[in-house]
């Protein structure tokens, strides 16, 4: 009974409609007339779709703003704009679109032609309209252009590490510290809210990689003359440190007074509310020891690398409060 019903092998019948396709094409009355109208329809074909992908690749290239990290969106917005960069994405997004329907709509109209020279005509016009239509986003390009180029040195924070930010007047000793910590030259980025770059340095701690960064510029001032950047810069900040260094220079040498720095501090604990802080006394050196009567601040010397182990076995306590949980995970499974 079911001797009628064919078996089936893929491979089979893929082949036999792909040399039936090829045989029917070869035999087709190919008069010169649909000789040009399928090679019209295939530059038209191929141009639209090639134009679309050109596009496509930039749109594709772009992130989902809203699944961003949010100090790596807060980073985009402040250097390029995130609803910028959306309209300018929207109007490439759109171009696509309309290029792909002129696609259709003319090889259906090169389809219908009567005769070669209608059919040529159709595909200058419909090359025509592709032009038109980046033209009218030719501005749109411009502007991404521009900000891809302000983009693509985004530096290298990453947002998925656990990040120690270190903070304090100029001249406290930040950089210094940030060298002592990490045994290594900072990588330094530029940003677009700061003139001097942002230093980015690491250390491994139970085979993790701990971020350090210096910001300055950012946390080295008070915050009343800042500009919306500057404070939207601090904003970011505040997604992305796990824990603060905050640097003193009793001495001050730097320039600044203690009340002064005690302002900043206060500031910068108010601002950053949740993320723990460790106070540093530094240029210890330059003074006798144990002048600092703040029992829960550490003194160090960045330069001579006084305590530092001290400051790095505090810092190991706060990452294991961190990541306690996930060692508690991993002990019992
Ligand atoms: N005596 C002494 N000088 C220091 C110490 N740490 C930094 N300095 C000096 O203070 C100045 C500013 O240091 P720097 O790390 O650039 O400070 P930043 O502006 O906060 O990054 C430099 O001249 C350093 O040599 C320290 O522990 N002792
Ligand atoms: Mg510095």
């Amino acid at each position: 009974m079911f001797k009628e019903v064919p078996l089936i092998e893929i491979d089979e019948i893929v082949d036999k409609a792909f040399k039936l396709a090829k045989k029917k094409a070869l035999s087709s009355k190919k008069n010169l007339n649909e000789i040009v109208k399928e090679k019209e329809s295939i530059r038209v074909t191929v141009a639209g779709e090639t134009l679309a992908e050109s596009l496509f690749k930039v749109v594709d290239r772009y992130p989902s703003f809203d699944r961003l990290p949010p100090f790596t969106r807060e980073l985009i917005d402040i250097i390029a704009g995130i609803d910028t960069l959306r309209h300018n994405l929207g109007a490439l997004s759109f171009a696509i679109n309309t290029i792909n329907s002129i696609k259709v709509e003319y090889i259906k109209n090169i389809r219908r032609a009567k005769t070669p020279q209608e059919a040529s005509f159709l595909r200058k016009e419909c090359y025509g309209r592709y032009i038109s239509i980046l033209k009218q986003i030719e501005r749109n390009i411009k502007v991404l252009n521009k900000l891809r180029d302000k983009l693509k040195n985004l530096p290298s924070i990453n947002p998925d590490l656990y990040t120690i930010v270190i903070a304090g007047f100029p001249n406290v000793g930040k950089s210094s510290l940030l060298k002592s910590l990490t045994n290594s030259e900072p990588e330094i980025n530029s940003y677009p809210f700061t003139t001097k770059g942002i230093n980015v340095s690491s250390f491994e701690y139970n085979r993790r990689k701990i971020q350090v960064v210096d910001t300055p510029g950012l946390l080295d001032r008070e915050f009343k003359d800042r500009n919306p950047i500057e404070l939207q810069a601090i904003s970011a900040l505040k997604y992305l440190a796990k824990l603060i260094l905050f640097i003193f220079d009793p001495t001050e040498s730097c320039g600044y007074s203690m009340e002064m720095q005690l302002k900043l501090y206060k500031e910068i604990s108010n601002e950053f509310i949740g993320v723990s802080i460790i106070k540093i006394y530094n240029k210890a050196d330059l003074k006798e020891w144990g002048y600092i009567t703040d029992k829960q601040g550490i003194e160090i010397s960045a330069q001579e690398g006084l305590n530092i182990d001290i400051l790095k076995k505090e810092i190991e306590k706060k990452l294991i409060d961190y990541f306690e949980e996930e060692v508690y995970y991993y002990e019992k499974n």
